[in-house]
C-alpha cells in the first residue's frame, strides 16, 4: 500500500487520496462489508478497505456480488455495497441493481470506470462505457464523483438515496483517477458526511389514518395483506399486534411469509383462492398490486372477466404516494412509513375493537382446514422416485426444528411448491425471487444471507436455477459459510421429459444432461457433497449440514415427471393458434 505521508521542505504534510476516501466514508457511515470482485481500477480498494478492517467477500461473478448486496440491503436497512470494474464488471452488477430497484431493496452498485475524456470522445480507452449514462433508467438514482474532496458528498448522496422513501438501488460511478488523487488528509476528513437520519419516519395525516380506520371498522369480511415491504420495515411487533387485536385474517405475500409464523390460526395462505375474491375491505401492507396480485382485479378478485374489477374496497399503506391507485381504486390511501402507520392505527384501534363477523372467520377457517388436510395427505407419500412434496416434507421439518435458518429459493416448481409445503415461523427468513421472478439470486442471497445473520442457510434450488449462480459455490467454501445448497434435480427446467419433435441429435431445450451430479461441483471445492434419492437421504444430509455448519451441497433427485409448465403461473405462457 502507498505511504501517503510526503516529506516537503517546508513541513511534513499527512496526505489521503481517492482510495481512502471512499473507504473512510462507507465506515463513517456504519457500513462494514463490500460484495464484489477485483479488476482495474479498484483491486486496490479491495485489498485497502480489508486492510482497514471491513469484510471483503469476493464472488467468482458481479451479477451474485450484487444479488448479495441487494438481499443484504433488504436485511439490515442499509445499503449493500457492490463493487466492480468498469464496462463488462458494470454491466455484470447491473441486472441484480436493476432488480433491487424493482423490488425496493436499498443497495448502492459501485463501479470504477475510464478516463472521462476518453469516454467521452469515444476514443476507445480500456473498458470504454459512459456507464453513469446506461444506469441511470434502470435505478433509483446515479452519480459520478470527480474529485477526492466530493467523494463524502457523493457516498452520503447515495446512501440517502438507497434507504429514504422507498428503498432501491444506486449506482456511483467512480472513474480510475479519482482513486489516486491526493488531498491535505484534513480537508479530507472534514469533507466526509455522517449521514444524519438516512430513511427519515413519514408520519402519516391523521386524517387518512381516521378514513381507514373507518373502512376497517365496518368491513364484514375484512383481510389484511402483507407484503416485502412489510418485512423490510422492521415493525414486527406492531404487526402482529395490529393483526391480533383486530383479529382480521391475513395473507403474507412470499417474502412476507414468517412475519407472523406461518402456523398462526389468522393466517389464511391456505385459502387464498377463497379470501381474495370474499373479501369487502383489504388493507395492503408493504405489498404492490402488481401481477403477484392479479392487479387488484380479474376472477382472482371475484369481477366477472380479467379486467373486472372485483368489489373490495382497498386501504393501502405505503411510503410511495404514487403507488396508490396505480392499478384499481384506493379508498384509504394511509402515506407513510409502515413502522408509524401500524402505531397510528394500534393507536385508533384501542381495546375494544370487535372482531370480523365469525361467519367470515369460520369460512374461512373450514376452506383452510381442507386445504391443509388435503396437503398434510399428500405429504405422507412416499413415492419412488421422489418428487417435489416428499422432498419438501423433509425441508418443512428441518425449518420447523430451526426456525432461525433462512431459506432462498428459487425455481419453478422448485419455488411455487416451496412456498405452499415449509413454514416461516420468523420475519425476513424466506428470500426469493421477488416480484421479477428472476433465476440467478440463489448464491449471492446465500452468501450474503449467511455473512449477515451468521446463521445457517438452507437453498432450495431448481436445477435450471442453480446453474444461474452455482459458480458461487466455490465462494461459499472460500468462506466457509454454513450454506446447505439443496438442487432439485429433475433434469431440465420445468420438467424432463420434454424431447425434440424432429427427431435430431439436440435435446429439447428444456432438457439439461439427465441424472446429472451436481453434488461433485461440492467436491471440488472441499464442501460436502451429497447424491440424494430418498426423503430419509435428504434429512439426513440436511440434518448433518445444519449442525456442522459446513459447505454442503445436496444433489435431491426430483421425479423428473412431477412438474408442471412454468410452475403455478403456466397461463402467463403465450399460446399460438397456428395448428401443426
Ligand atoms: O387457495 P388455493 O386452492 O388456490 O391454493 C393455494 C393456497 O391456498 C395453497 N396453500 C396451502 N395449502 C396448504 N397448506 C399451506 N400451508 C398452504 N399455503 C398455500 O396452495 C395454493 C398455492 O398457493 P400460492 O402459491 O400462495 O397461490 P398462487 O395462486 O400460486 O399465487 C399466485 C402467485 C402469483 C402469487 C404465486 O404463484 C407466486 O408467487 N408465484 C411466483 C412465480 C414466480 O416468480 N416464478 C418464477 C419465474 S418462472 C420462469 O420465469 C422461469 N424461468 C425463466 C427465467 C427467469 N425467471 N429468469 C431469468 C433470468 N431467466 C429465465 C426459468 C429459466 S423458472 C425457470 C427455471 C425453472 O426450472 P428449475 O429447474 O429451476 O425449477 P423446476 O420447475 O423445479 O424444474
Ligand atoms: P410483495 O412483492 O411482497 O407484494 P412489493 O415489493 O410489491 O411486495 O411491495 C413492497 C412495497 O412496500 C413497495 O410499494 C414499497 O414502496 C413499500 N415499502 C417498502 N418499505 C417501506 C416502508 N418502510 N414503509 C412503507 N412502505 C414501504
Ligand atoms: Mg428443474
Amino acid at each position: 500500500m502507498t505511504d501517503l505521508s510526503v516529506t516537503t521542505d517546508a513541513q511534513t504534510q499527512e496526505l489521503t487520496d481517492g482510495f481512502h476516501l471512499v473507504i473512510d466514508a462507507l465506515k463513517l457511515n456504519g457500513i462494514d462489508t463490500i460484495f464484489g470482485l477485483p479488476g482495474i481500477p479498484i483491486t486496490d480498494l479491495t485489498r485497502m478497505a480489508q486492510a482497514a478492517g471491513m469484510r471483503v467477500i469476493s464472488f467468482r461473478h458481479e451479477q451474485n456480488a450484487s444479488n448479495a448486496a441487494a438481499i443484504a440491503g433488504f436485511m439490515t436497512q442499509k445499503p449493500g455495497i457492490c463493487l466492480t470494474v468498469s464496462a463488462p464488471g458494470f454491466l455484470n452488477g447491473l441486472t441484480a441493481l436493476a432488480n433491487a430497484t424493482t423490488n425496493c431493496f436499498p443497495m448502492i452498485l459501485i463501479s470504477g470506470s475510464s478516463e472521462r475524456e476518453i469516454v467521452d470522445l469515444q476514443q476507445g480507452d480500456y473498458e470504454e462505457m459512459d456507464q453513469l449514462a446506461i444506469a441511470k433508467p434502470l435505478c433509483k438514482a446515479a452519480f459520478r464523483v470527480l474529485h477526492a474532496t466530493d467523494i463524502g458528498v457523493g457516498v452520503a448522496r447515495a446512501i440517502r438515496a438507497a434507504v429514504s422513501g422507498r428503498p432501491g438501488g444506486v449506482y456511483l460511478d467512480l472513474p480510475a483517477k479519482l482513486f489516486a488523487q491526493s488531498i491535505d488528509a484534513e480537508t479530507g476528513r472534514k469533507s466526509l458526511i455522517k449521514v444524519v437520519d438516512p430513511a427519515p419516519r413519514q408520519i402519516p395525516a391523521q386524517d387518512a389514518v381516521q378514513r381507514a380506520l373507518e373502512l376497517l371498522k365496518h368491513a364484514k369480511r375484512p383481510l389484511i395483506l402483507l407484503g416485502k415491504g412489510a418485512a423490510y420495515a422492521q415493525a414486527d411487533a406492531d404487526i402482529r399486534s395490529l393483526v391480533e387485536k383486530t383479529g382480521i385474517p391475513y395473507l403474507p405475500m412470499s417474502m412476507a411469509k414468517g412475519l407472523l409464523p406461518d402456523t398462526h390460526a389468522q393466517s389464511a395462505a391456505a385459502a387464498r383462492s377463497f379470501v381474495l375474491p370474499g373479501a369487502d375491505v383489504v388493507m395492503l401492507v408493504g405489498a404492490r398490486l402488481n401481477w403477484l396480485l392479479s392487479h387488484g382485479k380479474g376472477k382472482t378478485w371475484g369481477g366477472k372477466d380479467q379486467k373486472a374489477w372485483g368489489a373490495q374496497k382497498f386501504i393501502q399503506i405505503d411510503i410511495s404516494p404514487q403507488e396508490m391507485d396505480s392499478n384499481v381504486r384506493i379508498d384509504a390511501p394511509l402515506v407513510g412509513d409502515i413502522g408509524s402507520c401500524v402505531s397510528a392505527l394500534l393507536a385508533g384501534i384501542g381495546s375494544d375493537w370487535a372482531k370480523p363477523p365469525a361467519e367470515w372467520l369460520d369460512a374461512i377457517a373450514e376452506r383452510k382446514n381442507k386445504n391443509l388436510a388435503n396437503m398434510a395427505a399428500t405429504l405422507a407419500k412416499n413415492p419412488t422416485p421422489m418428487n417435489y412434496h416428499s422432498a419438501l416434507n423433509v425441508v418443512r421439518d428441518i425449518i420447523k426444528a430451526n426456525p432461525d435458518a433462512i431459506l432462498v429459493n428459487e425455481g419453478a416448481n422448485a419455488l411455487d411448491f416451496t412456498r405452499s409445503i415449509v413454514d416461516m415461523y420468523k420475519p425476513r427468513k424466506r428470500l426469493d425471487v421477488g416480484t421479477w421472478g428472476v433465476m440467478g439470486i440463489g448464491m449471492g442471497f446465500s452468501v450474503a444471507a449467511a455473512v449477515v445473520s451468521g446463521q445457517p442457510v438452507i437453498a432450495i434450488e431448481g436445477d435450471s436455477a442453480f446453474g444461474f449462480s452455482g459458480m458461487e459455490v466455490e465462494t461459499i467454501c472460500r468462506y466457509n459459510l454454513p450454506v446447505c445448497v439443496v438442487i432439485f434435480n429433475n433434469n431440465g427446467v420445468y420438467r424432463g421429459t420434454d424431447i425434440n419433435p424432429t427427431g435430431g441429435p439436440d435435446v429439447a431445450p428444456t432438457v439439461f444432461v439427465k441424472g446429472a451430479r451436481y453434488d461433485k461441483l461440492m467436491d471440488a471445492f472441499g464442501g460436502v457433497g451429497v447424491h440424494a434419492t430418498t426423503p430419509a437421504e435428504l434429512r439426513k444430509a440436511m440434518e448433518q449440514a445444519v449442525s456442522s455448519r459446513k459447505p454442503t451441497l445436496i444433489n435431491a433427485v426430483i421425479d423428473e415427471t412431477a412438474g408442471t409448465e412454468s410452475g403455478r403461473i403456466t397461463s402467463l405462457n403465450p399460446q399460438s393458434a397456428r395448428k401443426k
